[in-house]
């Protein structure tokens, strides 16, 4: 009989990804996602898989909701990727992000403790917990000093999923994955921002892409690895907490330049601070200004992963290159520029 596995979050960019992966080794995959608009799957309809998952609608915030879904499937495998995942919004939204990103993750430990204590569960951690970092790269041992609400809520989501397993022998893992994008990443992340302000600005008919703190740095991979990385996890021996990470870091200004050079700009950065600004030389023309909009009351200034012991546990390793990922993302938004990729 096919394994049955249970995706929270399924119309993200991880979700999606994820969903695809498990259909192709033979799951059964329930796609759980709030019943907001309608829109919130058209990833799932991108990759050609909206068809073959079985929508389910779910709200972290709704206990009752939530062991009714967990009791009814008995998923062999829940994937818990459901989360207010923007970093900035946790400033103004702290309360709602603690909400679903720290008390959504003892919910569904909950009803899996009750309902379905065979099912694995897999949490999405972050390298965000991680946050001011005081030694690099950073490992599963690192100390956290989370900078946001949301790695804060995350910390407690990531330790009460060690706990569940420490106290009730669940099978649970946290997967502290390190930045990780694609052609499906929202557009409100700095990447996917880029990228599709760049292929506008490429076709003549876009205003200047306006950006934060252009010197923080991340450790910046492809999506399409890490859900291996997850999948892994819950298929290895015995349930444990892992890095995944390229081991590189880059600044966002790095990010811009090589997007930028894909596309056929060239670059150069004038001024300082809030002054600075990303003129395409050969035109003259102001690509990039600064924004202080989309700086953050506190910043998490880098941060660079170790991923050596899901290489050396589950053999699993970031394949894609930081050019090879910068390059897939300005390219599909220059193949197809309006709007996120829908
Ligand atoms: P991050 O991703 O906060 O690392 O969290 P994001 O892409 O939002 O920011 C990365 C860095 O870029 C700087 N930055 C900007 N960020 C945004 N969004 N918009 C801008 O205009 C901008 N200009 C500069 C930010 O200050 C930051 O330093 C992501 C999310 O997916 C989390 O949910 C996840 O847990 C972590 O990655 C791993």
């Amino acid at each position: 009989m096919a394994k049955i596995a249970l995706i929270t979050g399924a119309g993200g960019q991880d979700g999606a990804y994820l969903a695809r992966l498990l259909l192709n080794k033979g799951y059964k995959v329930y796609a759980a996602e709030r019943r907001t608009s309608s829109g919130e799957l058209w990833r799932l309809r991108k990759l050609g898989i909206l068809g073959d998952v079985e929508v389910v609608p779910l709200e972290l915030s709704e206990e009752s909701n939530v062991s009714r879904l967990i009791e009814r499937l008995r998923a062999d495998e829940i994937y818990n990727l459901a989360a207010q995942s923007f970093v900035g919004t946790s400033f103004e939204q702290p309360l709602y992000t603690a909400e679903i990103d720290a008390l959504g993750v003892v919910r569904l430990l909950e009803a899996i403790r009750i309902r379905s204590p065979q099912s694995k569960f897999y949490q999405a951690s972050t390298s965000e917990m991680f946050g001011k970092v005081s030694v690099s790269p950073q490992s599963e041992t690192t100390q956290f000093h989370p900078r946001s609400p949301y790695g804060v809520a995350k910390l407690y989501g990531h330790w009460i999923t060690v706990n569940y397993r420490e106290a009730y022998d669940l099978f649970a893992c946290s997967g502290i994955l390190f930045n990780h994008e694609s052609p499906l990443r929202g557009a409100e992340f700095v990447t996917r921002k880029t990228t599709i302000a760049l292929a506008h600005l490429k076709r003549g008919n876009g205003p200047v892409l306006k950006l934060g703190n252009l010197n923080a740095r991340r450790d910046w991979g492809f999506a399409g690895d890490y859900v291996l990385g997850m999948w892994q996890m819950l298929n290895a021996p015995n349930p444990d907490d892992y890095v995944l990470a390229t081991g590189e870091s880059h600044s966002v200004r790095d990010f811009v330049t090589l997007a930028a050079n894909h596309l056929g700009f060239d670059i150069e950065w004038r001024g300082e601070g809030r002054e600075e600004t990303g003129i395409d030389r050969d035109s003259g023309r102001t690509l990039v200004e600064i924004d202080p909009r989309y700086f953050r009351p506190a910043e998490v200034d880098m941060l660079i992963g170790d991923a050596a012991k899901a290489k050396r546990t589950l053999g699993w390793a970031a394949t894609t290159s930081f050019e090879g990922l910068v390059e897939m993302m300005a390219q599909a938004d220059y193949d197809e520029p309006f709007g996120p990729g829908r």
